[in-house]
């Protein structure tokens, strides 16, 4: 952590009146969780943000408290904004189609992910925590802010979700810490897991059931893959953010180093998820075709080329096994 860095995020965090907040594409858990963490802690300062997310919130993270204050991306940033603050996310673009004709630069981005080259005017990427949202929790703590128990709630949600729920390579005591604390200041650990690992709708478990049978093991079944086509959806009557977490499905096999997701894509895409256990670096090998994330997740999109590109990738994951 860049302490001079963190004191200049610090004194314009604290000065600015009516920021902005955003965070990317298909939130998960640590976007939403970030978004409204630092919402409510501004909030609690007197400042006005606004949290802007593409499409706005979706229903599995409805019981974040002031989850009604996440709105859809306008087309245009409002007039009086004061700082403009990108959170959980890797790339300028990935705030949104509609964020890249604002003519104001990104003031603040604030990340985690080793991928992110910090596109900002000042840029906190800290990828040994393994959540934005603890990230966010260690600048409160230097900064001497109060968190709420809504605060506490969203961040301690955050961390818990892209952490595996404290399962994943990167969960150290500092991450443990954090979340005690959290804890403390009044989020519900039980009730948190309740509602992010025991809430899937009917429709979210008839995709993941669709998906599951596409299970194919390769390179001594250190390699497992599943596919989505775009005819599950119709199928299973699930959303595009129904697909989160479906991955653990092959990485939680015994044996298996290295997992993915292909989601073939209705305009000829092809969308992929990589997951590791550790001993192999997807995000070495997403980077390798313009992707990114971490070292034991990350992903890559292509635009076409779908059934070339799945093949090239399956080749990378097996070159990374065998070397
Ligand atoms: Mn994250």
């Amino acid at each position: 952590m860049d302490v001079a860095i963190i004191q200049k995020i610090i004194t314009q965090l604290g000065s600015a009146q009516h920021p902005v907040i955003l965070t990317h594409l298909r939130p998960d858990g640590d976007a939403y969780g970030s978004l409204l963490g630092l919402g409510h802690t501004l909030r609690e300062r007197g400042a006005q943000p606004q949290l802007y997310v593409e499409g706005g919130m979706i229903p599995m993270y409805r019981f974040l408290p002031g989850s009604d204050l996440v709105q859809n991306l306008p087309s245009s940033l409002p007039e009086n904004t004061d700082c403009l603050i990108g959170l959980d996310t890797s790339t300028r673009e990935r705030l949104g189609q509609k964020t890249t004709s604002w003519t104001r630069p990104i003031d603040i981005v604030i990340d985690h992910h080793v991928s992110n080259l910090g596109y900002g005017t000042l840029n906190l990427i800290v990828s040994e925590i393994p959540a934005t949202a603890g990230v966010l929790f260690q600048i409160f703590e230097i900064a001497g802010w109060k968190i709420t128990p809504a605060a506490a709630t969203c961040l301690y949600t955050g961390i818990s979700t892209d952490t595996g729920s404290f399962r994943y390579r990167g969960t150290n005591a500092k991450t443990l810490q954090a979340a005690a604390k959290l804890v403390e200041l009044g989020a519900d650990p039980s009730e948190i897991a309740k509602q992010c690992y025991l809430s899937i709708t009917h429709e979210r478990h008839a995709l993941k059931r669709l998906v599951a049978s596409t299970l194919s093991l390769k390179d001594n079944k250190k390699s497992a893959f599943l596919t989505i086509l775009p005819d599950f959806y119709k199928k299973s009557g699930a959303n595009g953010e129904d697909t989160e977490g479906i991955i653990e499905e092959v990485i939680s096999i015994q044996g298996v180093e290295v997992g993915s997701l292909f989601e073939f894509t209705q305009d000829g895409g092809l969308r992929v998820s990589l997951r590791s256990k550790g001993n192999v670096d997807v995000n070495a090998i997403a980077s390798s075709f313009g992707g990114g994330g971490h070292k034991a997740a990350a992903g890559v999109r292509f635009a076409k080329d779908a059934e070339k590109n799945h093949d090239l990738v399956l080749a990378a994951i097996s070159k990374a096994l065998a070397s």
